[in-house]
């Protein structure tokens, strides 16, 4: 009897604690995303904070990707911090360098030097102020999240006016706010509740943080352990996972939310940077607390027995890979009804089976171009269309070019999604709520 208890106590240790709820994935997959992240850098590719940030917070320190990544984003901000970035973006280099131990009121590269929380309390200042005028943020919700996050956690001014901002955001009646936006509202929520006195921000926050997160429970339920789409898992996750004081006596099952990622297989390093922290119980919140002395894991380079996958499949619902030869029928549509001169123009496009929508997009534009010219601007996410037929998307009114299969919005870009034979693909102009 004494032998069951001692190996029961063994195994909790070995698992974290006491704590049931917390859930871990298996090694083999994390060492997987962790060598995919590392792919994904490179000399010639912009960097990508959210991939230093995952990496770090999955215990990959040591590796080469990772110095030289490091070394990018430090490069990066010094160029390009104070102009053209937005809050947001600012706010990732901020959380990637804290993870990365490094200061980023000091970051020094290429001679310079630049004070990074301050360029984003400036830039939070005017997010939090065009919320208050305007009702919207200059860029996203979810920016201002990241932003207040990354304030909090280094404990500079400015980040309890957006916390509240976001928390009045989200208990709006009939809010449309996606469940990306909210389950990063909910990580910088936690963190300022942490850091206020006053009681009624604390009340505030609170309401925020367990109406979300109860939400969140409720969807889980329903929907068998999915909560948003795919996409949305990572960052909902890492919300459930820093919050549950506050949807206690309420317990996760934070089990059967794991097993709906693992049963997808993530390619994008976005994708993965924001999954890989929630699978090893490490959000963005403790971005600022991660032992920076501590052995780092290894990366897989040579095993490739833990990614049988990643060469062959592509096509993340596993369909069988194409002959060279199959072609595909697509019906594409570009349709503004909202500004300016309306239109509704259509097509029929041959590609090769297995082409990513960026391809129909390019045959339509070779076969007419006067009509289906386009324009995409690089992101973290991949190639993003910001302009059809001349008419280009404006943050600031809103406007962006949705796209569509069907009556569905697709729930990837045209960077990476593949249509089928016969698919009816819509880009459709609309005016977005985020
Ligand atoms: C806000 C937002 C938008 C806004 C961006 C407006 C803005 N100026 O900020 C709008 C409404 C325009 C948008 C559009 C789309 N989005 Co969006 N978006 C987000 C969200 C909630 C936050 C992004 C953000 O602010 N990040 C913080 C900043 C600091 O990082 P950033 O890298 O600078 O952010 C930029 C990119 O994220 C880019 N962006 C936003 N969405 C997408 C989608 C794609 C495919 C690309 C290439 C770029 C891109 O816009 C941001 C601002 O420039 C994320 C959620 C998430 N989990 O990340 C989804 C998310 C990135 N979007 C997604 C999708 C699917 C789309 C659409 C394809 C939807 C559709 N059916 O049309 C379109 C893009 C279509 C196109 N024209 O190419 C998916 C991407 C999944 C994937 N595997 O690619 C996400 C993860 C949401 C989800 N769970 O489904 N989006």
């Amino acid at each position: 009897m004494l032998g069951v208890a001692f190996t029961i106590g063994v195994l909790l240790a070995l698992t974290g604690g006491t704590d049931a709820r917390r859930c871990v994935a298996p090694e083999a997959l994390v060492s997987r995303m962790l060598g995919q992240l590392e792919g994904s850098v490179s000399v010639t590719e912009p960097p990508n904070p959210s991939v230093l940030l995952a990496m770090n917070l999955a215990g990959g320190r040591d590796s080469d990707a990772n110095k030289l990544l490091l070394r990018q984003i430090e490069e990066e901000a010094v160029k390009k911090a104070q102009g053209k970035m937005t809050s947001g973006q600012v706010a990732l280099y901020v959380l990637a360098l804290l993870s990365s131990c490094q200061k980023p009121q000091q970051v020094q590269a290429l001679g310079q030097s630049i004070d990074l929380v301050r360029v984003l309390q400036q830039k939070t200042d005017e997010e939090v102020a065009s919320l208050e005028t305007d009702g919207v943020p200059i860029t996203s919700l979810f920016s201002v999240s990241l932003d207040a996050l990354a304030l909090c956690l280094v404990q500079a001014g400015g980040y309890e006016s957006a916390a509240v901002a976001l928390a009045r955001q989200v208990l709006k009646p009939g809010n449309q706010i996606s469940v990306d936006t909210r389950a990063m509202v909910v990580q910088a929520l936690v963190c300022t509740y942490g850091h206020v006195d006053l009681q009624s921000v604390r009340d505030l926050l609170w309401k925020a943080v367990s109406t979300v997160t109860n939400d969140f429970l409720n969807e889980q339920e329903r929907r068998k352990g999915q909560i948003g789409n795919i996409y949305s898992m990572g960052v909902a996750l890492q919300a459930l996972e820093t919050s549950s004081k506050f949807y206690a006596p309420r317990e996760w099952d934070c089990a059967q939310a794991f097993n709906v990622v693992y049963n997808h297989d993530y390619h994008l390093p976005m994708a993965i940077a924001q999954v890989l922290p929630a699978l090893v119980d490490k959000p963005y919140l403790q971005a600022a607390s991660l032992d920076c002395t501590a052995h780092t894991r290894t990366s897989p380079d040579q095993d490739f027995s833990l990614s049988p996958s990643l060469e062959t499949s592509q096509d993340h619902k596993g369909t069988a890979a194409p002959t060279l030869t199959a072609t595909i029928e697509v019906h594409y549509s570009i349709i503004n009804k909202l500004q300016g001169a309306h239109f509704n123009h259509s097509i029929q496009v041959e590609v090769p089976a297995g082409s990513t929508l960026l391809r129909v997009l390019k045959v339509a534009e070779e076969k007419e171009p006067d009509t289906f010219s386009f324009k995409t601007e690089q992101s973290s996410w991949g190639p993003m269309v910001v302009s059809i037929h001349g008419l280009a998307a404006n943050p600031r009114d809103r406007t962006f070019w949705e796209f569509l299969s069907g009556k569905d919005a697709l729930e990837e870009g045209v960077g990476t999604y593949k249509p089928h034979d016969m698919e009816h693909i819509t880009a459709n102009f609309t005016k977005g709520i985020w």
